[in-house]
């Protein structure tokens, strides 16, 4: 049975990892951070009721305390679990939360990636374990050729793009220094039901949800061109285990090839509840219009938006696809929007059942 430690196993991503190694037959690892209060109930909350019951009852799925900033932390459990994969997902993901903490998001994201692979050179694992780390399209931030792929050259935009650039090369020189299987996966943007509430694609299709069921008023959002290649995360968790199987340590990108912008998500969100929107005016006074009522119920707020922003982001996943055989398009951009908005009406519509019981 194969061992795997997953840092960030609270995250979105990291819960669909856990299950899908599970479901491999791995024996899993999670790393999950002390906190003050129960912090688990992220992880629970993240999984249907009969999921997390089959987690925790699971045999074969483990959780540690730990922080990747603890390097002595980090050595501690590599050298007690001895893993066969490590998947470094552990991160300070928010790119406009790394403009007010660039110091906290350098600790997670660089010297926390530094830490794990200098965990495994020290316990003596080098040619055991096989390290996955989590890179990210925002290394191209101001991109330098359309679309991007493993050649392209990074120009990062952000506190966490600049972080993350040190957790590549970092990777990619222990792999070359002490012939380790260190890799990264280069994932664009991937999204789902379980992604964290204040990334843009969750908040609009909460907003979606709660303005159908008239629970919000409005939704501000900051900027509408941006434009980003979205895929679905439980897609993308299985190509980091393909990276992790290849034969050989290499670097993949790993997008789905079409990109769209805020305001089409929006309105694609809407739809399927239902909702058609009309846009009116420019920049900062833009607004969405509920067509059938004439309400503005999307506006422009520039507190969301970012020092430097990455305006465009389009991955060429053809090494993905012709290497590890995967399959960028299994789900559409249309189904993606629409699994999260239903997720999301269902998840509105049970709190105001609950809530009525208590009327
Ligand atoms: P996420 O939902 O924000 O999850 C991040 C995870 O890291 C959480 O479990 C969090 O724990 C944990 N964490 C944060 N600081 C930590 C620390 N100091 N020590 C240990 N654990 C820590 O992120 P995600 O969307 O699943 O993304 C997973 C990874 O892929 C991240 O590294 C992210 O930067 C990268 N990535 C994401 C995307 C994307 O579009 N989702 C694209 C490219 C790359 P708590 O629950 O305790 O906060
Ligand atoms: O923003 C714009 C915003 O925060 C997407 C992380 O997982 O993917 C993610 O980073 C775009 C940006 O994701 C709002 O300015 C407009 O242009 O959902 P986001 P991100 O910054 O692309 C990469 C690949 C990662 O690696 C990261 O870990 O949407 N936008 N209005 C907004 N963004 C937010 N959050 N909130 C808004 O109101």
């Amino acid at each position: 049975m194969k061992k795997a430690l997953i840092t960030g196993v609270t995250g979105q991503d990291g819960s669909y990892l856990a299950e899908f190694l599970l479901e491999k037959g791995y024996e899993v690892h999670g790393m999950i951070r002390r906190s003050s209060s129960y912090n688990q109930e992220r992880l629970e909350d993240l999984l249907t009721e009969e999921e997390a019951a089959s987690l925790y009852n699971h045999k074969n799925f483990h959780l540690h305390y730990g922080d990747v900033t603890d390097a002595l932390n980090v050595t501690r459990l590599i050298g007690e679990i001895r893993p066969d994969e490590i998947y470094n997902l552990a991160a300070q993901s928010h790119v406009r939360v790394s403009f007010d903490m660039p110091g906290y998001t350098l600790d997670v994201d660089a010297k926390g990636t530094l830490n794990i692979l200098e965990a495994v050179r020290i316990v003596g694992l080098m040619e055991k374990t096989r390290v996955y780390q989590a890179s990210t399209s925002e290394l191209f931030g101001k991109v330098q050729e359309i679309p991007q792929k493993e050649t392209t050259p990074f120009y990062p935009r952000s506190p966490y793009g600049v972080a993350k650039i040190y957790g590549f090369w970092i990777t990619k020189n222990y792999r070359e220094s002490y012939n380790m299987f260190a890799v990264n996966g280069i994932l664009f943007n991937h999204e789902s039901e379980r992604r964290g509430e204040t990334f843009v694609t969750r908040k609009i299709t909460l907003a979606a949800a709660r303005i159908a069921q008239e629970k919000q008023k409005k939704l501000s959002l900051g900027n509408l061109d941006s434009l980003r290649d979205w895929g679905y995360a439980k897609d993308y968790v299985e190509c980091m285990w393909l990276i992790l199987q290849h034969d050989k340590p290499e670097d993949f990108v790993i997008a789905t090839g079409e990109m769209h912008t805020v305001r089409e998500f929006v309105e694609l969100a809407f739809k399927h509840v239902g909702i058609e929107i009309e846009w009116n005016g420019n920049g900062v006074e833009e607004k969405g219009i509920n067509k059938a009522t004439g309400e503005v119920i999307v506006d422009v707020d520039p507190k969301f938006f970012r020092p430097a922003e990455v305006d465009q982001l389009l991955g060429d996943p053809t090494k993905a696809r012709t290497l590890l055989g995967w399959n960028p398009t299994k789900t559409s951009f249309e189904n993606l929007v629409r699994i999260m908005v239903q997720s999301d009406c269902i998840k509105i519509s049970k709190e105001e059942n609950v809530k009525r019981m208590f009327d």
